[in-house]
């Protein structure tokens, strides 16, 4: 009887300690996963036209166009993405330096495309 209740408080005190480690996997799985911003794209603006981000934070850019086709294009940062209606477009990326980076839209989309622009503020 004692040697079967010891068993029992060694199987208790075992799962007990392995809680704390289940935890830290759960936090960093949450620390890792990496922030998403939706972007739509839309004649002749992006919804956010100003996006802020800090250096090193994971971030996954979304775009959507509701209308016709777009383009995103961040030069400095070597970022780019199609944007086809009803496909949203991913853009993951971490940025290493801090500055402000100007994007454009690369697909012509209408009278007024040139003017189609935004800016990605790095923290
Ligand atoms: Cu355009």
């Amino acid at each position: 009887m004692e040697r079967r209740r010891f068993i029992s408080q060694a199987a208790t005190l075992a799962a007990a300690a392995t809680l704390p480690v289940v935890a830290a996997r759960v936090v960093a799985q949450a620390v890792a996963a990496p922030r998403v911003i939706p972007v739509v794209a839309r004649k002749f603006v992006f919804i956010p036209g100003e996006i802020t981000v800090r250096k090193g934070e994971s971030v996954v850019l979304e775009f959507t166009a509701p209308e016709v086709a777009m383009g995103f294009f961040c030069a400095e940062l070597d970022l780019r993405a199609l944007i086809i209606p009803g496909q949203p477009a991913r853009v993951p990326f971490t940025p290493e330096r801090a500055g402000r980076f100007d994007f454009i839209c690369d697909v012509f989309c209408g009278d007024g495309h040139e003017g189609m622009q935004g800016h990605l503020q790095v923290t």
